[in-house]
């Protein structure tokens, strides 16, 4: 049986007053279940602040990027060894927003999936289709190219160590959200691409569905078999909503 994960991808927002208020607001309203994990995934600069404030809590924190390289002359990047010293368990590869503005190909996302793991961080390897890729039936053609990148470089055991996260690009920030039968057909596609790999090892992992999950669309997302969470943009920023997105979980 797969746990849940409400992972709130927070973006570049945030401040220290800002992040207080939100979080001290999760972490009071929190459901009490025992088969949902509840994540956030703050920038850098705040992630010794979530540590501060979320350690005697059920909330994880993580990043949402790492560098390739272990250390060194990489200014401005941010090491896997550094997010574990922050108390990160989890890292964000792969975001469509840093394949787009920021020209990560399938290898630059494979080798930093490498480099979480070499770290014992869980990366959550981000994959969708643009609406143009969608359109023309392209859809499974690129997720697969996107997963199969990073499955080249692990091996089984590290597959259990994945999450994967379903994100249709034109669902990101759009209001848009995929059906609840769009996204399931997807999260099976991806789930049987795993099994390529290892029977076992697809049915363990956690496939989250990202793109405007809000309050209004969660239940229906989360109730499909093979989508195990979220990836939260806008919702996570607003506890209610947050919130309301890990009750329906
Ligand atoms: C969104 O929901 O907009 C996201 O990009 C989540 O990662």
């Amino acid at each position: 049986m797969r746990r849940t994960l409400i992972a709130g991808n927070w973006k570049m927002n945030g401040s220290f007053a800002a992040n207080r208020s939100l979080l001290s607001e999760i972490v009071a309203g929190l459901p009490v279940s025992s088969d949902c994990d509840v994540l956030v995934c703050a920038p850098a600069p705040y992630l010794t602040q979530c540590a501060e404030l979320l350690t005697a809590s059920p909330v994880k924190w993580g990043a949402q990027d790492v560098s390739e390289h272990a250390q060194g002359a990489f200014t401005g990047e941010v090491a896997a060894s550094m997010l574990v010293d922050c108390g990160c368990q989890y890292v964000i590869v792969g975001h469509s927003e840093r394949r787009a503005y920021h020209a990560e190909s399938n290898a630059d996302v494979a080798r930093k999936t490498s480099r979480a793991l070499s770290e014992s961080l869980i990366p959550i390897v981000c994959v969708g289709e643009t609406l143009e890729q969608r359109e023309s039936g392209q859809t499974e053609e690129v997720v697969a190219a996107q997963l199969q990148a990073v499955l080249d470089v692990v091996d089984v055991a590290q597959i259990t160590q994945l999450v994967v996260a379903y994100e249709p690009v034109w669902a990101i920030g759009t209001g848009k959200t995929a059906t609840p039968q769009m996204a399931q057909d997807v999260h099976a596609f991806l789930r049987q691409q795993i099994a390529l790999k290892d029977v076992a090892a697809a049915a363990s992992v956690q496939i989250l569905y990202g793109g405007s999950m809000k309050p209004e669309n969660a239940k229906d997302l989360l109730a499909m078999a093979d989508i195990d969470g979220g990836l939260i943009g806008g919702a996570a920023l607003k506890s209610a909503d947050f919130l309301a997105i890990a009750a329906a979980a």
